[in-house]
């Protein structure tokens, strides 16, 4: 076609045709055999984006058909795995069961989620001189795109320069998978010498792209008289899709926080990576956490029911202590859920709301309302120890400018706002002096991607070094000139003790220009403390925890089988917050995120693998409308942790884990409706889902006896 410029296939791949992150098992153009429905096999390269889309209508695709499994269970049953499966374990859960007052087991679904970020993925390359490429990526991860660049254009990384501004969202969508399109523009613009661009379309997008893993989960729990969890069981079918990408690591982090906020004595957790053939699903925010979550949580709304006291007993007798072990060897300390849970009660009356609900049900038929507690403890740091470091680049420029490089990747989530805090901080000048600049791999090497809500921490951490080493040499400068010690800068302004001098910021780093002392430095950051033992399955993996407790209030229509959030009330543990508003931010939205999960946002497949929820007119997220009435968060009084950038604690992922709470608030609504029911438990908790809910046997009064009652909902 007149204005297309080239058609790329995997034989015109000068290197490797891979992308695999973990594991070498994805091909960037397929080869004989397509795994999935969206796989890429070629780039169109022409003179605008619609000439391409034309042009890849015109491409006829035969192909014979293969069986198709998208399934987990089923792929594990024909043994397709992505990596050997793994257990942990602590005590021994099989000689405990006998010893349970109470013993119930079950079966747990829960989907997948979109990331649905603001900005699709893409990016645009062109080549430099001498062989080399500039590649502008959209990613999380420079990094993984450099690298990959290289293998794929087999030339060395020093001639991959990537470079990132800022993401328009990227909530795990683009920490590995951002790589494939940024590979693609950079090998045309290598081939053609010319510059390439390339952004998705939302439905490719939605349709090609990994999501949140779904899992299918069997568990066992048994308690004691006075309901201590005694014993738990889990195993975990991971839908990993058709390639490894980050599956490995998502089902390392489910196993780690198989137990959520609770102490648990004997545990045996093991879990699968299935291969399926769904486009390879990849980290969501939580990263296999919130699946992991999710199953100890139907455990003990199981149990509950059916011993017959409310969810929130059990969960609250079991949280963890100080100096508690969890199954992979780490001994909890600090704040811990409980104190989270205490302040909940004491802020907000948990047991007052549940029996306002009660009563409130007692006197509606129509519409119930149900009440949900969601305690949460999530692990910081990569759980991978490895990938635990990152560095910092500060220029001083002789006018009293700072520029900052990190290797941290701004997606929304407020990091380059925390690192002109520090830099701000630690030099004693206000941000108007600074500058953080864009991510880019000549300046910052071998970064690790931002995620793991270690973003703030590591860059942080690495930049409060780099910027101390310039002021320590600074306060030399000032000392000598000033004839005095005890120097500190404040405002801009240099000081002796509490007396202010008479010498500037700007003046100072004009003297140690003239004296020839380096106004710049380069720091490297590696977490102290954490190790990992995997053939132990043991070690100190995390940091430090996050912690707190949400109270959750759901009304359910119950002719209509539609929901909505009255409250979510929440104490959060984030230390000494170094920025409230950024970090309220992050807990509302997570929160919100987290809510769409296990209610709306539902994915679905055709039994050929073929996305049907690929438009936001059947992929239903939250919006404005169906955010909780009342969002109240409180932060929890606590010294925070050393580990943590100036004591104030990652923020990223925990609080999507508070949403958790919704699917059991309306569960609880559901109940209050239809006692007699036997409810399944599978997210997300769609309204069609608690429609037929509300409908399973009989329930006393037939729909025309309903008297239809105001309950403040229109
Ligand atoms: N917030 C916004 N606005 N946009 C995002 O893409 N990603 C989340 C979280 N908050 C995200 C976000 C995810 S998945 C992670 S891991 C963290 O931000 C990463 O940033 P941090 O390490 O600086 O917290
Ligand atoms: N990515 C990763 C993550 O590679 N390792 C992790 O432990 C992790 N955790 C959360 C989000 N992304
Ligand atoms: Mo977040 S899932 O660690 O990118």
């Amino acid at each position: 076609m007149d204005g297309i410029e080239a058609i790329f296939l995997h034989s015109d791949i000068p290197g490797a045709n891979q992308i695999g992150g973990i594991v070498p098992d994805e091909p960037l153009f397929a080869e004989d055999e397509l795994h999935f429905r969206g796989q890429p096999i070629g780039l169109i390269v022409g003179k605008s984006e619609l000439l391409c889309r034309l042009a890849r209508e015109k491409i006829e695709l035969q192909y014979d058909e293969l069986p198709v499994i998208t399934d987990p269970r089923e792929a594990a049953q024909k043994g397709h795995l992505i990596v050997p499966p793994r257990t942990f374990e602590m005590g021994n859960p099989d000689q405990i069961w006998s010893e349970c007052a109470y013993v119930f087991e079950g079966k747990a679904d829960v989907n997948g989620q979109e990331h649905l970020y603001i900005e699709s993925q893409g990016a645009y390359a062109w080549p430099k001189e001498d062989g080399c490429i500039f590649v502008a990526s959209s990613t999380q991860g420079p990094t993984a795109v450099q690298k990959t660049v290289a293998l794929v254009l087999d030339i060395p990384m020093h001639k991959v320069e990537v470079n990132v501004q800022r993401l328009g969202g990227g909530f795990g969508g683009k920490e590995d998978q951002a790589t494939a399109w940024a590979v693609m523009v950079a090998l045309a613009a290598f081939s053609l010498g010319r510059p390439v661009k390339f952004s998705m379309h939302r439905m490719d997008d939605m349709l090609m792209t990994g999501k949140r893993h779904p899992y299918s989960s069997d568990y066992k729990i048994g308690l004691s008289k006075d309901l201590k969890i005694l014993a738990y069981e889990a195993t975990h079918y991971q839908n990993a899709g058709a390639a490894a990408d980050l599956s490995p690591a998502v089902l390392e982090r489910t196993l780690f926080h198989s137990t959520n906020a609770y102490f648990v004595p004997n545990v045996r957790a093991t879990a699968l990576s299935c291969k399926t053939n769904l486009p390879p699903n990849t980290a969501f925010r939580g990263f296999g956490g919130p699946q992991g979550k999710f199953i100890i949580e139907c455990a003990i709304a199981h149990a509950a029911e059916k011993i017959d006291v409310s969810p929130d007993t059990i969960q609250r007798k079991n949280l963890l202590s100080e100096g508690d072990i969890m199954s992979y060897g780490q001994k909890m300390e600090g704040v811990l859920a409980t104190p989270t849970w205490e302040e909940c009660e004491k802020l907000y009356g948990i047991e007052e709301m549940k029996t306002e609900i009660a009563d409130f049900n007692q006197s509606s038929f129509r519409f119930k309302k149900g009440l949900a507690v969601q305690p949460i403890c999530f692990g910081i740091s990569f759980t991978n120890t490895m990938m635990n470091h990152a560095r910092a680049l500060v220029h001083v420029y002789h006018d009293g400018s700072v520029v900052v490089s990190t290797g941290a990747v701004e997606m929304g989530q407020g990091v380059n706002t925390k690192l002109l805090q520090v830099a701000c901080e630690t030099f004693g000048i206000s941000p108007d002096r600074v500058k953080i600049e864009s991510t880019n791999t000549l300046r910052i090497a071998n970064t690790s991607p931002t995620a793991a809500s270690a973003g703030a921490d590591l860059n942080g951490k690495a930049l409060q070094m780099a910027c101390n080493c310039v002021l320590d040499r600074l306060k030399k400068v000032a000392e000598d000139a000033l004839g005095t010690d005890n120097i500190s800068i404040r405002d801009n302004k240099i000081f002796s003790g509490d007396k202010e001098t008479p010498m500037s910021w700007n003046e100072l780093v004009q003297l140690a220009f003239s004296k020839r002392v380096s106004l710049s430095e380069h720091a490297h950051y590696a977490t102290p403390i954490i190790h990992y033992d995997k053939s132990k399955e043991k070690g100190h993996p995390f940091a430090y925890h996050v912690y707190g407790t949400a109270v959750i209030c759901v009304t359910v229509d119950c002719l209509k089988g539609t929901y909505h959030f009255d409250s979510v009330k929440l104490v959060h543990d984030g230390g000494k917050s170094m920025n409230l508003p950024v970090d309220n931010g992050q807990i509302e939205g997570g929160l919100v995120q987290g809510i769409g999960w296990m209610t709306m946002e539902e994915l679905l497949y055709d039994k050929k693998g073929r996305l049907m929820s690929n438009a936001l007119s059947t992929y239903k997220v939250p919006d404005i409308y169906s955010v909780p009435k009342e969002i109240l968060i409180a932060h929890f009084d606590s010294d925070g942790h050393e580990l943590a950038i100036k004591k104030s604690k990652a923020v990223g992922e925990p609080p999507l884990m508070y949403g958790l709470g919704a699917y059991f608030a309306i569960r609880n609504a559901v109940k209050a409706f239809n006692p007699a029911a036997n409810l399944e438990f599978n997210a997300p908790y769609t309204p069609e889902k608690v429609l037929m809910d509300l409908c399973k046997k009989q329930v006393s009064t037939t729909f025309q006896d309903i008297q239809v009652e105001d309950a403040g909902i229109s």
